[in-house]
């Protein structure tokens, strides 16, 4: 899902985009066995990096910037979409996520890219914040495999009078 983040939402042709989710997932893993195409720290010795993998969460948005394969220009087109939290939680921002990438998040699910979409135009946003949460589109990291994982936080589970234009959507 990462990988289809960064595609989607930064315009990546998908191989390279499967590489930099990789490569960000070793940045943050504590271990040094490389993901397929992903990058430990001896590639960033190769590569000429002056940083070195983290074996941590990202603490800013800007960390992006020490992940090998990271530029400016890239790191510019994905800011947008994504925040990141005190304890390494990134979140994209559903306000501005584009529809295309609420439909990569989604799943496909064009109906729930749409009503997420249209929700976030209303007043959900209070309700996210409300219960400490900055919108619908959850970045995790699984704590067992260090896997990043996106999931989308149901406004129902948040608020039982969630917008009227969620009611539409099919359960
Ligand atoms: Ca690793």
């Amino acid at each position: 899902m990462l990988t289809e983040l960064i595609a989607v939402g930064a315009d990546v042709e998908r191989n390279r985009a499967s590489s930099l989710a990789q490569r960000i997932i070793d940045f943050r893993d504590a271990d040094e066995n490389p993901q397929p195409a992903g990058a430990e720290d001896p590639a960033y010795a190769a590569a000429g990096s002056p940083f070195r993998t983290r074996g941590g969460p990202l603490e800013a948005t800007e960390d992006l910037l020490q992940v090998l394969g990271f530029d400016f220009d890239l790191f510019e087109r994905l800011r947008p979409l994504v925040t990141v939290h005190g304890r390494g939680d990134g979140r994209v921002d559903p306000v501005a996520a584009p529809l295309s990438v609420l439909r990569v998040l989604a799943g496909g699910n064009e109906q729930m890219a749409s009503a997420y979409a249209a929700a976030v135009s209303v007043d959900v946003p209070d309700r996210y914040s409300s219960a400490g949460l900055d919108g619908p589109l959850a970045m995790v990291e699984n704590p067992i495999d260090g896997r990043i994982l996106l999931r989308l936080v149901d406004p129902t589970e948040i608020a039982a009078d969630a917008a009227p234009v969620l009611d539409k959507r099919a359960k």
